[in-house]
């Protein structure tokens, strides 16, 4: 699709839509041979794959379809502007960074609705997630990163490194049209004079900066700027959703699962309980409409379960399962190895002789690499619309520690159980070392906790059914027959990057062995 505008693509979605409601596996029929639970990347490459094996899947989303333009005539809204498709069911938006000066001004009251971006709050730990059929894609920053291959070995002793990164990486990268900035862009556009200015700042530290690649379009990006494309990333929106430019789930893998006519997807639908039915499992599923309204309770029955409900949504449904004594024999490791990829946000203060322009791309494309930290940080935007002269940063830790889920079977509730220690003083180091070498300090004013650093959100939520621990090497769940984990649940709780690429990857290799051993 040339034209990654979400306008242009409604059409052509709208028809596959009504062609497979006719079709066989929807969530008004009782039985189907698979069920996906959520659609984000390991969701994603399971509808496709069991698609295109002939399997027909029925693939459940508790969020909502974003394809019809509100009366604004946009789909998402603006992360300056934001509405009630902002955020799922919440009273108030709860954007990570706060404001400048301390104030306020990046949230606002809004109406409850099932909004696209989530954060779901644990005693000590905010954790975003994206909600609707594409799941995180459709609110992440679109970095695309593959992780060193050594820390990638040590985090995943059972995979195949050899095939991960001669196949499984690759096909990735290729699935999600991954690209790069060009030199060009980069080095011209004020859009990124943030960028080039942390780089410059980190170089005199002794620090490198890579270049990350995105599936956002870089050719449409350049369009914008040239005025020929409606801006996207250059009006600011990420976070609530990208109107423009970025290759969401929804157009890659989901739309290519449609088009196989095996897979339909069922948006509002959300997985509150799993039991046992013969070789297969029953699901039980709310449906509601868009405003939080239940529309009926249903009872599904499958041959095969894959759950990609992400860390948080996977781990709940297992942990809950287990500890109600609907799946009693579900290992002990369920709900454990779970750590936030080691994400610290970081504000700086940069001299009034260095602006960082009030005009800023909301996708990141470098990163200050500070290994002797363990440390890989994003430099983020701040695209308020004035100069705030704030240098903002995700870091990302390379950390050991995890934390551990439990189940209250009284209240329902699932609480995360974790007490972090490493990430914040490697994250420190390495900025001290920024503030030393360019005679800068932090700022106080621009997160909620009116500190420089913030590890009490993330955004990059692993772990919880990891594999060959809760799982098999394949990510089939023990104890039971037909249950799979296909998403960032997986994975140990860091990978020193951002992790969707991964996700993606290890469950296009899953798959493949299940596809051919199970099926
Ligand atoms: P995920 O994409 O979270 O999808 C899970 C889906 O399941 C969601 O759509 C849920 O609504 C749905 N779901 C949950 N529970 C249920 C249920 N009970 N019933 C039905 N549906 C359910 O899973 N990663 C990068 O690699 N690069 C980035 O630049 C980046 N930026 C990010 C920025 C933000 C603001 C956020 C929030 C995340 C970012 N991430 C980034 C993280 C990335 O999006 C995340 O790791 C993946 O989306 C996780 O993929 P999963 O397949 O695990």
């Amino acid at each position: 699709m040339n034209d990654l505008s979400r306008r242009g693509f409604l059409g052509a979605a709208t028809l596959a839509a009504g062609a497979l409601f006719t079709g066989r596996a929807t969530a008004a029929s009782d039985h189907v041979p698979a069920i996906v639970v959520g659609s984000g990347y390991g969701a994603s490459v399971a509808a496709l794959r069991l698609g295109e094996a002939g399997v027909r899947t029925l693939v459940l989303e508790m969020g909502q379809r974003w394809q019809r333009p509100g009366p604004d005539g946009r789909v998402f809204c603006g992360m300056l502007d934001p509405d009630h498709r902002s955020m799922w069911f919440k009273d108030r938006t709860e954007a990570p960074v706060n404001g400048v000066l301390y104030l306020d001004l990046a949230n606002r009251p809004i109406r409850r609705h099932a909004g696209v971006l989530d954060r779901v709050n644990f005693s000590n730990m905010g954790v975003y997630v994206g909600r609707g059929v594409g799941g995180g894609s459709l609110v992440n920053g679109g970095m695309a990163v593959v992780p060193d291959r050594d820390y990638f070995a040590h985090r995943f002793p059972s995979v195949d490194a050899d095939e991960m990164y001669a196949t499984y990486f690759p096909l990735a990268n290729r699935m999600l049209r991954v690209n790069r900035i060009p030199g060009a862009l980069l080095e011209a556009s004020e859009f990124y004079r943030y960028a080039r200015l942390s780089r410059t700042l980190a170089a005199r530290a002794g620090f490198d900066t890579v270049t990350v690649p995105n599936v956002y379009s870089f050719a449409h990006m350049a369009a914008e700027e040239r005025g020929e494309a409606p801006k996207s990333a250059l009006a600011a929106e990420v976070i609530y959703g990208n109107n423009h430019g970025k290759f969401t789930l929804d157009r890659g893998y989901l739309a290519d699962a449609e088009r196989t006519g095996n897979v339909t997807i069922a948006p509002l639908h959300q997985v509150t309980r799993i039991q046992p039915h013969g070789a297969g499992y029953a699901l039980t599923v709310r449906e509601i409409t868009p405003d939080g309204e239940l529309v009926a309770e249903k009872h599904l029955t499958c041959d095969r379960l894959f759950l990609g409900a992400g860390s948080l949504g996977s781990t709940e449904l297992l942990l809950r399962a287990r500890e109600t004594g609907d799946l009693p024999d579900l290992p002990a490791e369920v709900g454990t190895g779970w750590a936030p990829n080691g994400n610290v946000m970081v504000a700086r203060a940069n001299h009034l002789w260095d602006p960082t322009g009030f005009r800023q791309s909301a996708i990141p494309v470098l990163a200050v690499d500070a290994p002797q930290h363990g440390v890989l940080a994003e430099i983020a935007p701040v695209p308020a619309g004035i100069e705030t002269y704030v240098s903002l940063y995700l870091a990302i830790a390379r950390t050991e520690e995890r934390g551990h889920f439990t189940y209250d079977t009284t209240t329902g509730r699932t609480d995360l159980h974790w007490r972090p220690t490493e990430a914040l003083p490697a994250a420190e180091a390495t900025f001290d070392r920024i503030n030393e070498a360019n005679g800068t300090g932090y700022r106080y004013d621009v997160f909620a906790n009116r500190k420089p650093f913030t590890e009490d959100f993330c955004y990059h939520p692993l772990g919880g059914a990891v594999l060959d621990q809760a799982t098999d090497n394949h990510g089939r769940v023990k104890g039971y027959r037909n249950l799979y984990v296909t998403d960032g649940a997986l994975i140990p709780g860091s990978l020193g990057v951002n992790p969707f690429v991964t996700i993606t990857a290890l469950a296009e290799r899953n798959l493949a062995t299940i596809l051919t051993t199970d099926l």
